[in-house]
């Protein structure tokens, strides 16, 4: 497997210290967000991570190796490139033997993160059940990762365009805890309310890391969902995006989007109805969660002692 893997000096040096390590994807870079702002965002995220006691670990696919943090050039790589795959866990096998550039999303970067021992991941938004799930089946994969692999995924909870309700039923079924950070309200992305409660709710980054540690300790294998919601100053009115995004899923139906092209389409709709808004609380949020991220990662290290 390690075959597999490379690493840039920061982060080999990092784990090889046991030095808090956190993990961050590249979909959101190469189909999340456009040019420039993806590759300001990404650069932005790293430091803050630098900032807050831990080491960025950006990971995305190139020449057949999982890269476990990426060099600035890389970065712009991924941010620039059209034909950047996105990657979740069924595309690894052909992305790596084909030698094409893939981005990972929420399920590819924990799988990565995961074989290179790093217990942290930051993030926008998780995929959830897509609305009509239940005649499309449209479920993404980042919540059987979610129950399977061993990573802390903070997140601003998911967007709605997404159905939140069955999103959080899949993650009880499967068995995966959905912690409010300093909530009792699972956020929706883009708004601080969803009208979902949490499973549990943690106030401290010390707290986090001991359910996780907790959990992992008793053999409890799979990731938790650390929900986080947008600052305050940066949200977005729940009623004003519920709008756009009915707007947005009407114009995907209409052009028969489907698989993995649904959630950029209805990304880049929500930024393209907001008038560029939404790409603004979109890069906040991600800033606070990688703030929080790197807290939780410098608390699970000192616990492992
Ligand atoms: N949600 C967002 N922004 C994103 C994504 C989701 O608000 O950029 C990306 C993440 O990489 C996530 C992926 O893992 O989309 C989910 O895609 P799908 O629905 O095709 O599984
Ligand atoms: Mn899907």
């Amino acid at each position: 497997m390690k075959q597999y893997l490379t690493f840039t000096d920061e982060v080999r040096h990092a784990l090889d210290n046991n030095l808090p390590v956190v993990a961050l994807e590249t979909t959101i870079i190469s189909h999340g967000m456009p040019y420039p702002q993806n590759i300001e965002m990404a650069k932005e995220v790293e430091q803050i991570i630098r900032d807050n006691g831990a080491v960025p670990a950006t990971i995305g696919i190139m020449d057949g190796k999982i890269k476990i943090g990426l060099s600035e050039s890389e970065l712009e790589e991924f941010a620039t490139n059209k034909s950047v795959e996105k990657v979740s866990r069924r595309d690894f096998p052909y992305i790596l033997a084909s030698g094409k550039i893939g981005a990972t999303t929420v399920a590819g970067t924990m799988i990565a993160a995961q074989l290179a021992g790093i217990r942290v991941f930051a993030t926008g938004g998780i995929g959830g059940v897509h609305r009509e799930g239940e005649i499309t089946w449209d479920v993404s994969a980042d919540l059987t990762e979610l129950a399977q692999t061993g990573l802390a995924v903070v997140c601003a909870g998911c967007k709605s365009i997404l159905d939140i309700g069955r999103t959080l039923e899949y993650l009880e079924t499967q068995g995966v805890p959905v912690v409010g950070y300093r909530t009792d309200e699972f956020p929706s992305f883009f708004a601080r309310e969803s009208g979902f409660g949490v499973d549990f709710r943690l106030d401290a980054p010390e707290e986090v890391a001991t359910v996780m540690d907790t959990k992992w300790k008793l053999g409890l294998d799979g990731g938790l969902v650390i929900a986080n919601p947008v600052p305050e100053k940066d949200a977005l009115d729940h009623g004003k995006i519920e709008a756009v995004i009915l707007q947005a899923l009407k114009e995907a139906k209409e052009n028969g989007i489907a698989g993995k092209k649904v959630t950029p389409f209805l990304l880049s709709k929500v930024k393209e109805l907001t008038e560029g808004k939404s790409l603004q609380t979109n890069i906040a949020l991600v800033k606070h969660n990688a703030a929080v991220a790197a807290q939780i990662a410098a608390a699970y290290h000192k616990k492992q002692g």
